[in-house]
């Protein structure tokens, strides 16, 4: 096992990175940003180091200088937690390099799926369902025209460098089409620096159904079930939840297998999630995110599994402890994402000092959460201050848990999403499982032109 990690990340999941390598007995070295020099993940870190500048890409992103704090602590490897360098396959190639063991895939399982276009096709010739769409790169207007004619409206243009949703364009007829066609592609150009583009059919009103992943350096890969990530604003999810109340036994045990099929392809090492779109009963392939996920905890909730310390003992080269029969599914969990912004104001973040901070707790109550009484939230990175995850035996007692703690939960006097949250989960047809990817918009009054 490693003796010393470097957390190259901030936040809830630099906190949820060390609590791991506590229990596992590994030291860690935290960095930081001068902006986060107060931050609690370099409070409880064994060391830090300042890497730079307030702005992340002269200091979480600034691979010099996080190699250079790697070097200097003497660690024998790198967890890059979510977002930042986690999907960086050439950062995962320079800390092996420098003899530092990335947790996480291979810079080659992460460049391949990092690639959309690719991602779909490794999936596509293993077997899993893919939408219907292009064979490869639409080059020109033209091109479009020709493949829309084929595939028939709606269709939807993405970026091959893509994901999540940027230089994305849903086309209803040929007018449209051109002029999306090269806004995508400039979008794409200035996001990614890949004008890269491809085009699918437009599934309507599709659930976002995903599978965590694990597998190991001896080729073992399991999957540990699917979180339903349905809720979601502008491509920023707000709660996710497992079990998904969309998917039969069967249905459910169909999509694990082409999971763990999927893995296999991209030989996949360490945690990751395969993205589907769920129609009905119909379900694709969407998208491989190399990375621990923000909603990880509610996989860990119902199946008991600490993913971070797998990823960490995985990358130390240990063979995974479970077979896939033996990962078993009980309960029910949900997770809110509580951040610094105001719903009433279009969700626009609120950085600035939080004066009291109560957190809830009590049966069936997990939070990770990076923030405190007396916090001054920066206004340099994502908004997200807080998850409130909530544990059940059935999904209506983790929804009655959750409201009951969102009531708890005192920020002020920033502003947050916990009224909203608490709208969302009172709901009908949330409570009911009775939505799809549009569900969020009809809690928004409608402006004509947005
Ligand atoms: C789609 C789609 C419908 N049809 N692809 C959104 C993020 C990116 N990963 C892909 N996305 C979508 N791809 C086809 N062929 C609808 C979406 C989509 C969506 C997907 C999941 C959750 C929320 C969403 C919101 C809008 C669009």
């Amino acid at each position: 096992m490693f003796s010393k990690i470097l957390i190259a990340n901030r936040g809830e999941i630099a906190l949820r990175i060390m609590r791991a390598c506590k229990e596992l007995g590994i030291k860690t070295v935290a960095v930081y940003s001068q902006a986060d020099a107060n931050s609690l993940h370099v409070h409880f870190a064994d060391e830090a180091v300042c890497i730079g500048k307030a702005p992340s890409s002269e200091s979480y992103l600034n691979i010099p200088n996080i190699i250079s704090a790697a070097e200097i602590t003497d660690v024998e490897a790198i967890h890059p937690g979510y977002g930042f360098l986690a999907e960086d396959a050439h950062f995962a190639e320079i800390c092996e390099s420098c003899n530092i063991k990335f947790i996480g895939p291979s810079p080659e399982s992460m460049r391949l799926m990092g690639d959309k276009m690719n991602a779909k096709k490794t999936m596509k010739e293993a077997g899993l369902p893919i939408t219907p769409g292009s064979a490869g790169i639409i080059a020109t207007q033209e091109d479009a025209l020709k493949e829309a004619k084929r595939i028939k409206y709606p269709v939807i243009i993405k970026a091959s460098a893509g994901g999540g949703g940027k230089g994305m364009r849903v086309c209803h007829n040929d007018v449209r089409l051109v002029g999306a066609f090269l806004t995508a592609k400039s979008e794409a150009e200035a996001a990614f620096g890949n004008s890269d583009l491809y085009m699918e059919k437009y599934i309507e009103s599709p659930r976002h159904i995903e599978f965590q992943i694990l597998g190991d350096n001896y080729g073992n890969i399991i999957h540990l079930g699917e979180r339903d990530c349905t809720v979601q604003r502008r491509h920023q999810k707000l709660i996710e939840e497992s079990p998904s109340v969309a998917l039969s036994k069967e249905l459910r045990e169909a999509m694990g297998k082409d999971a763990v099929k999927g893995a296999k392809a991209a030989n996949y090492i360490g945690a990751g999630t395969i993205e589907f779109l769920l129609d009905g009963d119909t379900y694709y392939f969407m998208e491989m995110n190399t990375r621990i996920q923000v909603e990880h905890p509610v996989t860990e909730m119902v199946t008991g599994i600490d993913i971070v310390k797998e990823q960490i003992k995985i990358a130390a080269g240990q063979e995974l402890p479970y077979k896939q029969k033996d990962v078993t599914f009980t309960g029910c969990a949900i997770e809110c994402r509580v951040n610094a912004e105001d719903p009433e104001n279009n969700f626009c973040p609120c950085p600035g000092k939080i004066e009291s901070f109560y957190v809830p707790g009590g049966n069936g109550i997990r939070v990770d959460t990076h923030a405190c009484a007396g916090y001054v939230i920066p206004p340099y990175y994502d908004s997200m201050i807080a998850k409130l995850i909530a544990y059940g035996k059935t999904r209506q007692e983790a929804i009655n848990t959750m409201l009951r703690a969102l009531d708890e939960f005192i920020v002020e006097p920033t502003k947050t999403t916990v009224n909203f949250h608490k709208r969302v989960l009172s709901d009908a047809d949330f409570q009911n499982g009775k939505i799809s990817t549009h569900f969020i918009e009809k809690f928004f009054p409608k402006i004509p032109n947005d």
